[in-house]
């Protein structure tokens, strides 16, 4: 017997199939992260072993889920661009999300120890979900440029700010020095104060991470003959670049074409 009287309960769940032929965008955030931060003791303005962390799981989480094509992070949050021509769990949105940031989440506490080493995890963490489509590439780009000039934004006031309270400054007194001031004023003030060029800033700091797949050489041991074989594989690699200018579409033409 394939059916049971009770299988009419099934009607009850919701169709979420997000749009055909649109720009699917998972972004994942971490939950309570300033006070997960603070938890933690990481780095101000920037920990760069909680952004290696972030990194790693956004590369198991693609190379898991091959439709990703691209994904983007800054501070904890992680955005994953599915083509318009996936078919991903038939665009089920909140099949989408809740694999994509389970899948996170995980990877998270799995490798924590790896980045981390001796300061041990003391609560788990936890990260929100959401699938957005955008219908078509500009909107697509604006939204990475969102990002990533938030990412912008949100860096310059941070180094500016925590490089005023460990000059002694109150944090108080920082931050009320800072509210209404432009990029430019920001800038002159690391250069001025602390001789800190803003732009020879670390790029992983400044632009954040773009993990895309990149044509990687490896080498594996053929179980034949014991011989070294050579491959070129597709390998989800974190760079730094800026993604709000053409030069990157233009150097990456693969991320954008109709047919994949
Ligand atoms: P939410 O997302 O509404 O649950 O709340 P939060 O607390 O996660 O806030 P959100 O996501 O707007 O901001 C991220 C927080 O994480 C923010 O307080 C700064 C902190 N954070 C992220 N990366 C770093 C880092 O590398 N170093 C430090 N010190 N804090 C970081
Ligand atoms: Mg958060
Ligand atoms: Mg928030
Ligand atoms: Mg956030
Ligand atoms: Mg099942």
């Amino acid at each position: 017997m394939a059916n049971s009287k009770f299988e009419y309960v099934r009607h009850f769940e919701m169709a979420d199939n997000m749009l055909p032929s649109t720009w699917l965008v998972v972004r994942i955030d971490g939950r309570g992260f300033h006070r997960f931060s603070q938890t933690h003791n990481f780095a101000k303005p920037n920990d760069r072993r909680a952004i290696e962390l972030m990194n790693r799981c956004a590369i198991e989480v693609m190379k898991d889920i091959k439709d990703i094509i691209l994904a983007y992070g800054q501070s904890d949050e992680y955005s994953f661009i599915i083509p318009k021509s996936s078919n991903l769990y038939s665009r089920r949105s909140s099949k989408i999300s809740s694999t994509v940031v389970s899948l996170f989440a995980s990877n998270y506490v799995m490798h924590w120890a790896e980045y981390f080493g001796e300061d041990k995890l003391q609560y788990a963490p936890c990260f929100d979900s959401r699938t957005v489509c955008y219908p078509n590439d500009k909107v697509l780009r604006d939204y990475l440029s969102w990002r990533q000039a938030d990412c912008h934004i949100n860096n310059l006031f941070n180094t500016t700010f925590w490089a005023l309270v460990k000059s002694g400054m109150t944090e108080d007194a920082a931050e009320k020095h800072l509210r209404g001031s432009f990029s430019k004023d920001k800038n002159e003030i690391l250069f001025v104060e602390f001789n800190i060029n803003y732009n020879n800033i670390e790029p992983i700091y400044r632009k954040g991470s773009t993990i895309i797949r990149q044509k990687t050489e490896v080498t594996s041991i053929s179980p034949r003959n014991g011989e070294e074989v050579k491959r070129i594989k597709l390998i989800p690699t974190a760079i730094y670049d800026d993604i709000i200018g053409q030069e990157f579409w233009d150097c990456h033409p693969e991320l954008l074409a109709e047919k994949r």
